[in-house]
């Protein structure tokens, strides 16, 4: 009977997905005292740091809650002229991949590091979907210390979520590719040589630091997201699939076919055992792992060789398979680690699953089949209940932790509230419009802050003063801390939203550094004061020892280069105190400027191509005397 409303409502949501689906039914509810809600007085600080994704711009930024300020845009997989990310030959390293430099990536995905099932504040990681990586962001300096990459995976969407003490991070494949020897094989042979991995990092304790501790190799499906078990489910991952018919072309038709795909639940206590047994397979696959280090102010990129991976079909007890209806885009798992909740894009009907349940199925081997020997759990086995009616689209759900799921609906553009327990939806709200994911402040956490809740949404069209046919992406603030939803707000994001994470800003905003003492900066080629300023040549190369300090550089006139040679010019910017950093550029250098923070130094590379004089200057205004803030270098004939 299930199947039989699967199938009639498929059409319908199919057509309304190519079509578009504005929101009718239900009415805007824009709080009567939204303005006082969202004010945060002048000179006062928001409650919450909200950490947005900015898709395909490859960056994050950072958004103060509830007032929907952007406070900053950090570079992660990006180049980022306003302060010399990747243009810096400090930051360059940072971009690198076994592909060589590659300063763009499709950031979809943040995931705050917790301890205990709760946010601790320490880090952000993101995923880059196009050249497979994970970054680490330090949330002291919002500055971007680690970017590791993913080998044998392509699309690296399901990531990086973690588990509940950043024991490690997860990436799954959302294309499977071929991972043997030969990897020029026929995209025909797909399901012979084509794998959907799933990769574990490892995180430090205490460093941060990751590096891929293994690879599962899974079958040939797409892996779309994923979240960690957490409380009673500590120990397992749930990764939501679709394309379980394993086509290769025209997805659209040929991976829609199947009434049900599949939620993968992975036993990872179990597959560490097996690692520490000895049982990962090395594989030779390269990947880069690059590293910022602090004391130095200096990436270095490591290119490795191989990983370990296992095999889920001789290792049984790693993967499950629990059947959910129709291409699951979300799987999200509640505050207490008991439900399991499968969102399919397709279907008419939000899964609940129990993770009791799924234990007892496993123990009794309720299977209703397997995949290469690997168990399909029975659906209603593992079954809590079925969500009626929720919407068209079912995406993405967060929890408020008074027992209550709020899941994004594409289709139907609304997001709509029901009581975990009892399955009964208690409330809807349209939203403008076709959200994607939704967000509420520690929402994937064991501990909500249930009180607001924002919908990050696909198309904004006349939410904005229009901008020509590229328009503003588009976020929305709802209160949440009553028994029904209401507006606030509507805030433009940077890039297009996918996931965002938010915290409580207390957790975090003591934590700032300020500035970086000198007595700490290890910089090879730190500089201690003015009198250590000078000009040394090596060969063809010319190292510029350069101090700023308001408001001059020194030496601020340089002779004696010559063309052919490379100049570095490696600057210390001797303040001490807080926001005063000096920028730093050369008339037409094929670069971007360097910025260079208290205590800090930094180095810009320039190879002249011509004879003459060139001014140099700091382009951040730095004092009354920021404009006098200048030099010239003149460069001869070889
Ligand atoms: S997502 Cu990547 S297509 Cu629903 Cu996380 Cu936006
Ligand atoms: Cu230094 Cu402006």
């Amino acid at each position: 009977m299930k199947t039989k409303i699967w199938l009639s409502t498929f059409a319908v949501v199919m057509a309304a997905m190519v079509i578009g689906c504005k929101p009718k039914g239900a009415q805007s509810t824009l709080a009567g005292d939204a303005a006082n809600k969202v004010y945060v007085p002048p000179g006062q600080h928001d409650e919450f740091y909200n950490l947005v994704s900015g898709g395909f711009n490859g960056q994050m930024s950072v958004v103060g809650l509830p007032s929907g300020r952007t406070l900053k845009i950090l570079p992660v997989f990006s180049v980022h002229p306003e302060n010399g990310w990747g243009y810096s030959e400090e930051s360059k390293p940072m971009l690198n991949t076994a592909n060589g430099f590659v300063p763009w990536d499709d950031l979809h995905h943040i995931s705050v590091s917790t301890t205990n099932a709760e946010h601790d504040g320490r880090w952000a990681f993101a995923n880059g979907n196009n050249t497979p990586r994970i970054a680490r962001v330090d949330l002291t300096t919002f500055k971007t210390v680690e970017i590791i990459e993913i080998p044998n995976s392509a699309g690296n969407h399901s990531s990086p979520y973690i588990t509940e003490n950043t024991e490690y991070v997860v990436a799954g494949t959302r294309f499977s590719v071929p991972t043997g020897e030969d990897r020029d094989v026929s995209i025909d042979s797909y399901k012979d040589n084509f794998k959907g991995t799933i990769s574990f990092l490892s995180v430090d304790k205490n460093s941060g630091h990751m590096d891929i501790a293994f690879q599962i190799e899974a079958p040939p499906f797409n892996f779309d997201l994923a979240r960690a078990g957490k409380k009673k489910s500590h120990g397992w991952f749930f990764f939501s699939t679709y394309n379980t018919e394993m086509a290769h072309t025209l997805l659209e038709v040929n991976a829609s076919q199947r009434d049900k795909d599949y939620i993968m639940a992975v036993n990872w206590k179990r597959a560490e055992e097996y690692i520490k047994e000895g049982k990962g397979k090395k594989i030779k696959a390269p990947y880069a792992h690059n590293v910022w280090d602090e004391e130095t102010h200096m990436a270095t990129s490591t290119i490795k060789e191989n990983i370990l991976s296992l095999d889920p079909t001789e290792l049984k007890d790693i993967l499950y398979f629990i059947p959910c209806p129709k291409s699951p885009h979300g799987t999200d798992t509640d505050p207490t680690g008991e439900y399991i909740i499968g969102s399919g894009k397709l279907a008419a009907i939000i899964p609940v699953f129990s993770f009791t349940k799924m234990l007892e199925a496993i123990e009794n081997e309720d299977f209703e089949g397997t995949i290469g020997g690997m168990p399909v759990l029975n659906y209603e086995s593992v079954l809590h209940g079925e969500v009626e009616k929720p919407g068209l689209g079912p995406l993405h759900t967060e929890f408020d932790g008074r027992g209550n799921a709020y899941t994004s609906m594409f289709v139907s553009s609304e997001v709509v509230k029901w009581n975990i327990e009892t399955l009964e939806v208690l409330d809807r709200v349209p939203t403008y419009y076709s959200v994607g994911h939704l967000m509420i402040p520690g929402g994937p956490t064991g501990n909500p802050h249930g009180k607001y809740m924002v919908a990050y949404n696909k198309i904004t069209k006349d939410r904005y003063l229009p901008t020509g046919p590229e328009l503003a992406h588009s976020a929305q603030l709802y209160d949440i801390s009553g028994d029904k939803m209401q507006l606030l707000l509507d805030f433009p994001t940077i890039g297009e939203p996918h996931y965002a994470e938010a915290f409580p800003a207390s957790l975090i905003k003591d934590k700032q550094v300020k500035f970086y003492p000198m007595e700490h900066n290890n910089h090879p080629r730190a500089l201690k004061g003015i009198n250590d300023a000078r000009v040394e040549r090596d060969g063809n190369n010319v190292h510029v020892y350069m101090t700023s300090i308001r408001s001059n550089f020194r030496p601020d006139n340089i002779e004696g280069v010559r063309l052919g040679d490379e100049v570095y010019f490696h600057v210390t910017n001797l303040e001490q105190d807080w926001d005063v950093p000096h920028g730093f550029a050369i008339k037409g250098a094929n670069t971007a400027e360097i910025l260079i923070m208290p205590g800090e130094t930094a180095t810009l590379k320039w190879v002249p191509d011509r004879v003459g004089v060139f001014p140099f200057y700091c382009t951040d205004f730095c004092s009354a005397l920021h404009q006098e803030m200048q030099g010239y270098i003149r460069v001869s004939s070889a």
